[in-house]
């Protein structure tokens, strides 16, 4: 790499190269996330229904104080770092094709924005709750496109989140149909219009992985294949089948340095679809079962237990982890990682971990060819 020409200000083009400026979400006016036919919210611990409406002040604040946690360990290792703008999340949306009560929350930058290369691309979400979420970034994404002339800036085209465009039966599938349908990776979405999330992708330099999923469907992989092929990507559609209700690839497929990929013991991949990491020379190393069983999550948490996987890499040897996941951290010691334990869970509820929490705006290094 020429060390005298600065770095472009946007450009990341893996999980794991040397970090030097992130964005990091925050949990102001956030909302209970609403059903809706992309979605449908749940206690585990019992049958009452979920909450709606703006979460508790006391709630809020707790997450805050865990995100802040975060941005402190990240400054302390020399990162910039920068924050959203906390919307007005509270008031119904009523756009011409669907209404929803509220929005939900501006903590998981990565499942809306994404940088890949020197581009910053807004996805184009897939739930109703979601579709202005991109609003809470555009200073930013201003400050970033006016500042360099190699910053470049795409809008993924909005669906329109009509009933049409989802299956709401999905919800109530009975376990055999699951079974059946998740073969074909049909989930809540309709495959009519272009739907991806962008934390359903995993970049590895020129090859950028995406996951068919309940929030990307196979519009959205085409379209994302359509819009990065011609820039020099490749992009590699991966199944985790065993997973019936798959969102969001950070928790189930995570590349920690080149060579080496953390993955879910309890997802593996289609059949095949390691080959190009086999091929290659790469090692898939199963994380450890996580510290809390699916119904030991924090109460309004809607992911799995799997969050314990949703690290977030500093360097290809400096890893952020959530602090109770000690197996976790034995295991990335053994595979010669410092790891930087943040205390998270009272973030859980809002989407995500670590890895969710943030968008990576900076990184050294330039494409990759790790799959010759
Ligand atoms: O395993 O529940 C959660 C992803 C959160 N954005 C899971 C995936």
């Amino acid at each position: 790499m020429n060390h005298s020409a600065p770095l472009p200000l946007v450009n990341s083009w893996n999980e794991w190269d040397p970090l030097r400026e992130i964005i990091v979400g925050v949990a102001d006016r956030a909302c209970f996330e609403p059903a809706e036919p992309g979605y449908r919210p749940a206690l585990r611990d019992s049958d009452e229904p979920f909450p709606t409406g703006p979460k508790p002040a006391e709630m809020v604040d707790r997450a805050n104080e865990q995100l802040d946690g975060l941005v402190r360990v990240l400054q302390g290792q020399g990162v910039t770092v920068r924050r959203p703008d906390a919307l007005d999340l509270t008031r119904p949306l009523k756009t011409p094709t669907f209404e929803v009560a509220n929005q939900y929350c501006v903590v998981c930058p990565r499942d809306v924005m994404i940088t890949l290369g020197n581009e910053i691309v807004e996805a184009t979400m897939s739930r109703r709750a979601r579709y202005f979420e991109y609003q809470a970034y555009r200073k930013l994404v201003y400050s970033y496109w006016n500042a360099d002339p190699r910053v470049a800036w795409t809008v993924a085209p909005k669906p329109s989140m009509a009933d049409a465009m989802y299956r709401e039966d999905f919800w109530e599938w009975p376990l055999e149909k699951r079974h059946a349908e998740m073969h074909n990776s049909e989930f809540c979405v309709t495959q009519d219009e272009v739907v991806f999330d962008a934390a359903d992708m995993s970049r590895f330099g020129r090859d950028v992985l995406v996951q068919e999923s309940m929030t990307t469907n196979r519009a959205g992989i085409h379209w994302l294949k359509r819009h990065l092929e011609p820039r020099g990507f490749r992009v590699h559609p991966v199944h985790f089948p065993l997973d019936f209700f798959p969102s969001h690839i950070d928790c189930t497929f995570v590349p920690l340095r080149p060579g080496l990929v953390l993955t879910n013991p309890e997802r593996p991949l289609r059949e095949g679809e390691e080959r190009m990491f086999h091929d290659n020379g790469w090692e898939l190393v199963e994380a450890p079962q996580p510290t809390s069983a699916n119904d030991e999550m924090p109460r309004y948490c809607q992911s799995s237990k799997w969050l314990s996987m949703n690290v977030l890499s500093v360097s290809p040897s400096t890893v952020v982890c959530e602090e109770r996941e000690k197996p976790l951290h034995d295991l990335l010691d053994k595979l010669g990682f410092e790891v930087l334990p943040v205390p998270f869970r009272d973030v859980f509820e809002y989407g995500g971990s670590l890895h969710c929490a943030t968008w990576d705006v900076r990184r050294e290094g330039t494409m990759e060819d790790y799959f010759p």
